[in-house]
């Protein structure tokens, strides 16, 4: 009779093989040192040793929706922005730059569960000019690894829509040839 035992995972035996296998929740929380050993009747012993490695995987975007790509108004709302990532026990943070000179903040991840979406973001911000905005939403995990994306949103023509004029209207150009 041979016994056998590992440090870590799940070891199975079949037809006298045995077989090791290990289940990751989170890379790189999961990396360990992995001893595996084989003990028989007679007190003879053999065991392996190696350095399991897993790594973080970074969180991945699987919906992004913008509300106002062109900000008639004041305010401008993205969301729900949602994401997977493959640990189910990181945790994560959305840094967002609105690009008009105000300071990045970090805004709220609403983590879900059970539905193979991790978390969503969802945020406005009122802009005070008008202008062309280079908008970030930097999502990132408790390891560092993230996934930043970039959008573009304007405010042309907000002053003109609070004056009840629509986009495209207001002072024209006239040319006499
Ligand atoms: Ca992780
Ligand atoms: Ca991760």
């Amino acid at each position: 009779m041979v016994i056998v035992t590992a440090s870590a995972g799940l070891l199975t035996q079949s037809g006298g093989v045995w077989s090791w296998t290990f289940d990751v929740i989170d890379g790189p929380d999961d990396s360990q040192v992995v001893t595996i050993s084989a003990t028989d009747s007679d007190g003879f012993n053999t065991e392996v040793t190696f350095q399991l490695n897993v790594n973080n995987v970074a969180p991945e975007y699987v919906g992004f929706f913008v509300t106002q790509g062109l900000i008639i108004f004041d305010t401008m709302t993205i969301g729900p922005v949602s994401f997977v990532d493959a640990s189910s026990v990181d945790t994560h943070t959305a840094l967002l730059d609105w690009g008009d000179g105000t300071s990045p903040e970090f805004v709220t991840v609403t983590p879900s569960s059970g539905t193979g979406t991790y978390g969503t973001v969802s945020e406005s911000h009122v802009y005070d000019s008008n202008g062309f905005f280079e908008v970030t939403v930097a999502l990132a995990d408790d390891d560092g690894d993230g996934d930043p994306q970039t959008f573009y949103t304007s405010r042309p023509n907000a002053l003109r829509a609070k004056m009840g004029e629509k986009p495209g209207q207001g002072k024209g150009l006239n040319l006499n040839g």
